[in-house]
């Protein structure tokens, strides 16, 4: 007797796929083209749980576009510069690359078991030269632009990693990445101008929306931060006697009068200049303490208002009041101006500071709620204009602002503006394993961008503890690698020390795949427009901002600079759910772990993808505690028993086919194809499960396995579940008696008239009592159908002597009649 032999199976195959190569993506292809992508790892170790389910989720819809007869683009790769790496080779004394390649190594055996339809024709590394001489030449494209530029400033410092961070890698006053308390230095780093880009960012998410997860596009639309307001500004008379014109934004130029101080940020320069000599020490002192909390302490309303006097005054532009100018830290010097007005009656922040200094607080809004001179409760809402001259009387915010914009900018006192949060991309990072950034400084001609045709700028060979992190750069330790001459004149210069980002890498990589081993440019914009945008992106959420964003940065200035013509680089995303096991996450610490491999051993590598694809939809988390591997294999072998049946069936079949178990296939193909679009792919699981019973009840309830129904069901089940356990969908493809490779064949086509039931009941009720059941057709006109229900005997003795007030008709099922 045959068995479902698991190991057998999956090794019989995997040479077969190989040699079919039916995952190569064809540039010449006259089919539509179709972009499938899901995020390439990181080779830390080997695959685990997470990258299983996002694959086995991932290749549903890639598999089945192939079969829908589309040409499918579905590369990989790896993102493998990196941290990691970095301290492994420090703690084992070796090259990152050491642990990096090996680890892809491990990796890719492991994603070919894994049944993938990946096109490996592409794979390439971030790491690799011959990709990262491509992110440093698109950098000198950014550098040209603009878009890439060097600046002194307070930035996030990673203490542990001894490293830089963006503002997207603080999470909570934390390093993303080791958890360590971020701290602020002061520091010249290169940062992308993502900015240029705030407004098309934001914008564009409006396209996005229906087609990417809505808290992701909430994330980005806040972490851009878009605030309309106003440039006030305001003269500050400083200790010499001279003045100095202060800007500040605003989103309330209409509370102007009321604005009975100003604060500016400690840490800002602005500070330093404005502050009186009596008070030079007093910020000094205070600088130290701001030093060590993070923006989300000093945003925070709920904590204590600490300030100091700067011993200057401002005028009121339009009171002509002077107000005292103080430094506080809950005035950001990277938002806005880095400067405000407080108007403490109507803002919380400014109030609790108000009252912890006894500054002067004036109401300009009479909202009917208690006066917050008073009650130190500030208010917000609208009201009536008081105190405030020309605005005295009107009523609404959005007049009161417009018209004191106006005000300010006819007298040129200010202008109405618009702000963002975003802040540009900080890319530099003082570790090793990274791209160079590719710019000499040249004692004459200053920055220099390392010519194309000197690039790549490669990593020297350092490894172990010449890797150690010191705060500085450990390419600076390398003089060789430092001294070169300046590409412009020739002369003595040094190259920048500082490597990017790792997400910089990880911005542009599905622009690589389209022509990977092209060595004479970047990507082919041709094939790029032609293969591009990518279709569907899969992957986790926890790039809703960081990944996610940078990516759409880089394909806008991309495209400002000829490369594409595409705007956005991900046309829909579909972002999976973790696996957790016992209700939390998997972790070393608590011990619940759950090792891919094992679990591939134990059960085949189709059970556990069935599994976590059949556990949920693929948006909600999964807990391995609560899911059945076991059951899945069950199951795929009593699909697989199916298979046996039809090859060694006897006897004459019905003419033409049990016709409940066509209706039955059919209608499955035709809500699979649905299902997939809306990626409800555990329900397809739960369809093809039914299928299979269905196909053995008419097995067993007499049309017999020889039914040409019966093999078109079991064929049907073979190709549904070819997009989810590609190995068992093989062997059942084989043992129907067709040439391997079920991977590449046409998605069966549906028969209309097969989906068409005959008749459906119909319930009439008359105060919501059932009075009739009537069979009509499935697509019955709501017309027709209170027609008939009206006409029918039964309904019309129960409706005598009664008043019909109205017909409600939901065809085909009820007609509730009102009297
Ligand atoms: C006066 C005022 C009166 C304000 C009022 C608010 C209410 P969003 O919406 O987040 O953009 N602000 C401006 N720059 C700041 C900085 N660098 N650090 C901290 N706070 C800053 O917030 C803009 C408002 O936040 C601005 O409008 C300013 O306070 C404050 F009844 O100005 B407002």
């Amino acid at each position: 007797e045959v068995t479902y032999d698991v190991e057998a199976i999956q090794a019989k195959w995997l040479p077969v796929w190989e040699q079919l190569d039916t995952f190569r993506a064809d540039d010449n292809s006259s089919r539509e083209k179709k972009y499938a992508l899901t995020m390439f790892p990181y080779p830390s170790g080997d695959l685990h749980m997470g990258h299983a389910e996002v694959m086995a989720l991932h290749d549903v819809k890639s598999r089945f576009w192939r079969m829908k007869g589309y040409e499918v683009l579905n590369p990989m790769g790896w993102d493998s510069f990196g941290l990691p790496a970095e301290n492994a080779a420090i703690k084992n004394d070796e090259h990152p690359a050491k642990y990096t390649y090996g680890n892809i190594e491990t990796q890719y055996q492991s994603f070919k078991r894994y049944g993938t339809s990946f096109d490996w024709s592409r794979r390439f590394n971030t790491s690799d030269p011959e990709y990262y001489k491509w992110t440093q030449w698109l950098f000198t494209q950014m550098h040209a632009k603009g878009l890439a530029y060097r600046k002194n400033s307070p930035v996030n410092w990673c203490p542990n990693d001894q490293t830089v961070l963006a503002n997207e890698q603080v999470v909570d006053g934390a390093c993303e990445r080791c958890g360590a308390e971020v701290t602020k230095r002061e520091l010249t780093q290169w940062y992308f101008r993502t900015t240029a880009y705030a407004q098309e960012l934001l914008d564009s998410l409006d396209d996005l929306a229906p087609t990417w997860p809505s808290k992701v596009v909430n994330a980005q639309r806040n972490w851009i931060g878009r605030s309309e307001g106003a440039h006030v500004t305001f003269d500050v008379t400083l200790d010499s006697g001279e003045t100095e014109k202060v800007t500040v934004f605003t989103t309330r130029p209409d509370t102007l009068w009321g604005a009975s101080f100003m604060v500016v940020a400690a840490d800002a320069e602005l500070a330093n200049t404005l502050v009186s000599a009596a008070q030079k020490q007093a910020l000094e002192d205070y600088l130290v303490e701001v030093r060590k909390a993070s923006d989300i302490d000093r945003l925070a309303t709920d904590r204590p208002k600490s300030g100091v006097d700067l011993g200057v005054t401002a005028t009121n532009p339009v009171t002509g009041e002077q107000i005292p100018v103080w430094a506080s830290d809950y005035v950001l010097a990277d938002y806005g101006t880095g400067a405000i007005m407080a108007v403490p009656a109507h803002d919380q922040r400014d109030l609790d500071f108000a009252k912890a200094f006894d500054l002067p607080v004036r109401r300009v809004i009479d909202t009917g709620e208690e006066n917050p001179e008073e009650t130190f409760v500030a208010t917000t809402g609208n009201g009536v204009y008081v105190n405030s001259g020309p605005l005295d009387g009107l009523e609404d915010k959005g007049t009161g602002i417009r018209k004191a914009i106006e005000i300010l900018e006819a007298d040129e006192r200010g202008t109405g503006t618009v702000n963002f949060r975003l802040r540009d991309w900080l890319l530099s990072r003082q570790r090793y394993w990274g791209a160079p950034i590719p710019i000499v400084h040249c004692p004459v001609d200053g920055e220099v961008a390392v010519p194309a045709e000197q690039l790549p700028v490669l990593l020297p060979d350092l490894k172990g503890a010449d890797l150690k992190p010191k705060g500085t750069s450990p390419l600076g330790g390398v003089a060789e690698w430092v001294n070169t001459t300046c590409p412009t004149c020739g002369g003595p210069a040094e190259r920048d020390t500082d490597t990017m980002d790792t997400f910089v890498d990880s911005s542009w990589y599905f622009f690589r795949y389209i022509s990977p081993q092209d060595d004479t440019q970047a990507f082919d914009s041709e094939l790029a427009n032609a293969w591009g945008p990518v279709d569907l992106y899969v992957g986790g959420d926890e790039h809703a901002v960081l990944h996610l964003l940078y990516s759409r940065f880089f394909t806008k200035a991309m495209r400002d600079m000829g490369l594409v013509t595409w705007d956005e680089p991900f046309s829909a995303y579909l972002s999976q759910g973790k696996v957790l096991n016992q209700g939390r996450k998997m972790s070393k610490s608590l011990g619940n772990g759950v090792n891919l491999g094992d679990q591939l051993d134990q059960f085949g590598v189709d059970a556990v993808r069935l599994t976590l694809v059949f556990a949920s939809p693929p948006e909600d988390n999964i807990d391995w505690a609560d899911v059945s591997p076991a059951s899945s294999l069950k199951f795929l072998q009593r699909a697989w028993r199916l298979s046996g049946d039809v090859t060694s069936a006897a006897g004459t079949p019905a003419e033409g086919g049990d016709v409940t178990l066509r209706r039955v296939t059919h209608k499955t193909i035709a809500d699979a194809e649905q299902l997939i679009e809306n990626h409800r792919y555990n329900v397809v699981i739960a369809r093809t499960m039914e299928l299979v019973n269905a196909t053995r009840k008419a097995i067993d309830s007499g049309c017999g396995a020889a039914d040409p129904a019966v093999r078109e069901a079991v064929e049907t089940v073979a190709t549904l579940l070819s997009l989810i356990a590609p190995y068992t969908a093989e062997e059942m493809w084989e043992r129907l008696g067709h040439a391997p490779g079920i991977a590449a064949v046409a998605w069966p086509t549906v028969e209309e008239a097969l989906l068409v039931e005959d008749t459906v009941t119909a319930v009439v009720q008359i105060k919501g009592k059932v009075k009739a059941r009537l069979d009509v057709a499935p697509d019955i006109s709501e017309a027709d159908l209170e027609a008939a229900a009206m006409a029918d005997a039964g309904v019309q003795r129960a409706l005598e002597g009664l008043t019909v007030r109205k017909v409600i008709v939901k065809a085909p099922k009820l007609v509730n009649i009102v009297v």
